[in-house]
């Protein structure tokens, strides 16, 4: 057991999943269309032309799925509600039966003595919002506050952990302006909106998380640690305008109340030229959390590339002024992504550095990795560079702690091989592998050495 690393009593201890990416179960029980059926059933959007139709029909399978929890030994589970199962239109009418699926899946969760963690929008937004402007208007933030008075209202003394959103600078970015996600737009303005009504829709959901009294609310974030390809002039004005897009637009109103200004082209300074900014926007959006999500895979090589947009709201939120380089001498995963452990103690010990006290409570709401896993005749998977990736990862985040972040808890992701959007089927991170055509579910190497790390705690 000495190769684990400790971590204090308490830790929490958790795998995560997400709506789209396990249920299937797309057109049953009432639940309306979303983004991403409309974008993966759209040609040409996501490789081999995969949706999320059947994915690992986790809506019929959830019992076994939590059974495997439980032999894992987490003490948390990360899922997310899928809104149109909620309100099939976005807005208005509850569809019982949606209710009733997460209802199900939390109390076997507690039965099972598994602490349900639940967010709230992980990307699958309803059609009819999206018809109506989607997260460009203002009014989806608001019906955002709504659904998640709903949830609250429903499952919130059931549910002691609440997130916001998943990682809102996919949804504006890859949705709005890269188009590489659901909806697929290509726009400037558009997703500067975006941007900024999601975290308006942030502070709608954290209000009515207040007022329903759960527990711990809080947002997920997928923070960048980006690196300079060389220390160029040029390079290192490059990671200024990464850092501002990926982490700062999104910490700063969050933790600090403000807006970024870094240069004079931001997205902090263009949004500020906005009408669709109001009076008050910031106060709610920078209310109190009681954990800071943080989803971390790799860093990000940044170096200066030339500007391709005209329109300077599509340069910035297109963020074309740099380009992914290449990080070198280090393995990669199945993404191409380098693994390089020490980046995620470096992007934690310079969050606190930078926000001292403003930084509440850490979650790593998702780390793992994809990798090229083979199956032995036996059926076996031995996955041993996952298993280096989580033990070095692991590792990297007790050195952060050590170095005085505040971090209560891990989840892997995923508990099972899942759609990973626009990537399909093909891109397994699950430490469950799932035969996509029986459905079967076999833990890895990677679900025992996780499970015998968790129980090295318990003794
Ligand atoms: C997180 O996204 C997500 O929260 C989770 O759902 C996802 O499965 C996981 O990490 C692993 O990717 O579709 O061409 O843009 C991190 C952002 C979004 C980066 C999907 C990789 C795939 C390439 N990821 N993206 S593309």
């Amino acid at each position: 057991m000495s190769d684990f690393p400790v971590f204090p009593p308490g830790f929490v201890f958790g795998a995560a999943t997400a709506s789209y990416q396990i249920e299937g179960a797309a057109d049953e029980d009432g639940r309306g269309p979303s983004i991403w059926d409309t974008y993966s059933h759209t040609p040409g959007k996501t490789d081999g032309g995969d949706t999320g139709d059947v994915a690992c029909d986790h809506y019929h399978r959830y019992p076994e799925d939590v059974a495997l929890l439980r032999d894992l030994g987490v003490d948390s589970y990360r899922f997310s509600i899928a809104w149109s199962r909620i309100q099939p239109a976005g807005s208005g009418a509850v569809n019982a039966k949606g209710l009733d699926f997460y209802s199900r899946l939390v109390d076997e969760l507690l039965e099972a003595g598994i602490e349900p963690a639940a967010t709230l929008y992980h990307w699958d937004l309803p059609q009819a919002l999206e018809d109506k402007g989607g997260w460009r208007v203002r009014e989806t933030a608001e019906r955002f506050g709504e659904y998640t008075a709903i949830m609250a209202e429903h499952l919130g003394d059931r549910v002691p952990r609440w997130i916001t959103l998943n990682e809102p600078w996919c949804s504006a970015f890859l949705g709005y302006s890269v188009g590489r996600h659901a909806p697929g737009a290509k726009e400037g303005r558009g997703a500067l909106a975006a941007a900024h009504h999601l975290l308006v829709g942030h502070g709608h959901a954290m209000t009515a998380l207040r007022a329903a009294g759960v527990r711990e609310a809080g947002i997920t974030l997928n923070l960048d640690r980006n690196v300079p390809a060389t220390e160029s002039d040029a390079d290192l004005a490059a990671v200024v305008r990464a850092d501002t897009q990926h982490n700062l637009v999104w910490t700063e109103p969050i933790l600090a109340g403000r807006y970024p200004v870094t240069e004079e082209e931001t997205w902090g300074e263009l949004i500020t030229a906005q009408d669709f900014r109001r009076e008050g926007d910031l106060e709610l959006i920078s209310q109190p959390m009681d954990f800071l999500g943080i989803n971390y895979y790799r860093p990000i090589v940044v170096a200066a590339a030339p500007h391709r947009e005209a329109d300077p709201a599509l340069r910035v939120a297109t963020d074309n002024r740099y380009s992914e380089g290449e990080y070198r001498g280090v393995r990669k995963t199945a993404m191409n992504w380098p693994v390089v452990p020490e980046s995620f103690t470096d992007l934690l010990t310079a969050l606190k550095q930078t926000y001292g006290d403003a930084l509440p409570p850490v979650h790593i709401t998702e780390n793992g990795s994809a990798e090229f896993d083979t199956v032995d005749a036996d059926g076996s998977v031995h996955d041993a560079d996952r298993v280096e990736y989580l033990r070095t990862h692991l590792t990297a985040l007790r050195a952060a702690m050590d170095a005085g972040v505040d971090v209560r808890g891990y989840y892997v992701w995923s508990l099972l091989d899942n759609f990973e959007w626009a990537l399909g089927y093909a891109k397994r991170f699950g430490i469950i592998r799932v035969d996509y055509d029986t459905l079967e579910r076999t833990p890895k190497d990677s679900y025992r050495w996780y499970q015998e790390l968790i129980a090295a705690h318990r003794k």
